[in-house]
């Protein structure tokens, strides 16, 4: 709950006096001690008195005696115009020991135990910006619990709890209360639990299970290459996220996964950013991908164009993906989809289900192991204009040893994030933000490192 305003002003002219009468009975005193010591002729200070104490001799003190007297006054002067002028511009006045015990019961309940509480400060609550439709998209497992606290402690500590947003879990499997009272402890927000459809985590009619695990036995030297459950991910967060009933109601949504860092406080609210802008994809980390997890994905994607011309925007981003081959092969570069704060009926749209049901259809989910960073991707650069997709530029992320830590030094000087832009992997080789900045329509940051 808020004080009221007036209220909360009530104390600031007292504790900003108290420093001034502070001083002004320091230089009292000292001067007191000067005039003892004969060294402040006794008319500058009105101590007529104490000064009726020295003998006549004492008024005709050195000059020497003069000057370090006056050099004191001003050392105390200027200290008296520093402190006074601290107190002044100082943006949160010093608690006061001595504010009226009236001025502070404002609001105070008394609790269990006797005593007076102030009232409490829901951060969520006092922030009264309006709330778009938007809450976090959560896949994960039981078994990931530690992880995922640990993620939302960083993502409600940076942000939602000045903005309450839902958490919404999903699972291919039912979630154990274990897990469910596990997460429901580091938030105040409403969290949603849903298990996925077994439709939507499940072989298609026209997919081979044997040419399925022939792949998995084939590829099981790169990365995830034999894992099934990670193509059904993969499928899953391409093509189903955005249609579980538990997101039917969201517009925009942010993806968190386990064991994730936030390294910069997030202090506005991009949910509203996105809406405002008329975004509709949002990241922070771009890299490049095992071309050994995609081998068809490039040239389905150019027969998808070829039979879908009308899906294809006019001011696409085809630079970003294509730049450095020299001719319109894939350069593998994509958004890092573990962080992505999207809008949900760009998903929904006609557009992007026409082109994950042609992906779909040539399997490259379970004959190869196409992951969703390529294909929400492909979508966002190609099937709408290009002024769609932003880089979340201040919002620094860490996923497993990939990091974004913002180049902008006003981000790290106000003392916002907390992390080294020098280590950042924005300046590794696999980083394709340089390229980001070459070819999109928000271009180079100003303070872009070169
Ligand atoms: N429920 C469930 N979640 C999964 C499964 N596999 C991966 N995930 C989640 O999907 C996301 C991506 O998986 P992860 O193992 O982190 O893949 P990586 O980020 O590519 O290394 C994470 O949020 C995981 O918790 C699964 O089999 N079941
Ligand atoms: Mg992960």
């Amino acid at each position: 709950m808020l004080l009221p305003v007036s209220a909360r002003g009530k104390g600031r002219p007292a504790a900003r006096n108290r420093p001034l009468a502070v001083v002004f009975v320091v230089v009292l005193t000292a001067l007191g001690f000067l005039a003892w010591l004969n060294l402040v002729p006794s008319t500058r200070v009105g101590f007529r008195e104490a000064s009726s104490f020295s003998s006549p001799s004492d008024s005709t003190s050195t000059s020497s005696d003069t000057h370090s007297a006056t050099l004191a006054l001003e050392a105390l002067a200027e200290a008296a115009a520093a402190t006074s002028s601290a107190a002044d511009t100082a943006a949160v006045p010093a608690p006061s020991s001595l504010q009226a015990d009236e001025e502070v019961s404002g609001g105070a309940t008394q609790g269990k135990d006797g005593n007076l509480y102030p009232p409490t400060f829901v951060p969520s609550q006092a922030n009264t910006q309006p709330r778009v439709n938007a809450g976090f998209i959560v896949l994960v497992r039981n078994e990931e619990l530690e992880d995922m606290k640990s993620s939302m402690r960083q993502v409600e500590y940076r942000f939602n709890r000045k903005y309450g947003y839902p958490w919404i879990f999903l699972n291919d499997q039912p979630f154990t209360d274990e897990f469910k009272d596990g997460v429901r402890k580091v938030t105040r927000s409403e969290v949603r639990f849903g298990q996925v459809p077994h439709e939507h985590w499940s072989y298609p009619s026209w997919i081979s299970e044997d040419k399925a695990a022939e792949t998995r036995e084939r590829m099981k030297n790169v990365v995830y290459g034999s894992s099934e459950s990670y193509r059904h991910m993969c499928r899953w967060n391409s093509g189903f996220f955005f249609r579980h009933n538990l997101t039917l109601d969201l517009d925009y949504y942010w993806r968190v996964e386990p064991g994730i860092k936030l390294y910069c406080d997030v202090d506005y609210d991009p949910f509203a950013f996105m809406q405002l802008n008329n975004k509709t994809y949002g990241f922070t980390i771009t890299a490049r991908e095992f071309r050994e997890t995609v081998p068809t994905l490039w040239q389905t994607t150019k027969a998808f164009m070829d039979e879908h011309p009308e899906h294809v925007a006019e001011r696409n981003i085809m630079q970003f993906l294509t730049a450095t081959e020299g001719g319109d092969d894939w350069n593998t570069c994509h958004f890092w989809s573990n962080f992505e704060i999207g809008d949900l009926n760009f998903f929904r749209s006609k557009a992007y289900l026409d082109f994950f049901d042609y992906l779909d259809k040539q399997g490259g989910f379970f004959y190869e192991r196409w992951g969703d960073a390529p294909v929400h991707t492909i979508a966002a650069s190609l099937l709408q204009d290009k002024c769609k997709v932003h880089h979340f530029d201040d919002i620094g992320y860490k996923h497993s040893s990939w990091d974004h830590c913002p180049a902008n030094g006003a981000y790290h000087d106000s003392g916002r994030c907390d992390c080294n832009p020098s280590q950042s992997f924005d300046r590794h080789s696999w980083s394709c933000l340089n390229l980001w900045w070459a070819s999109s329509d928000e271009g180079y940051p100003s303070y872009a490192v070169p």
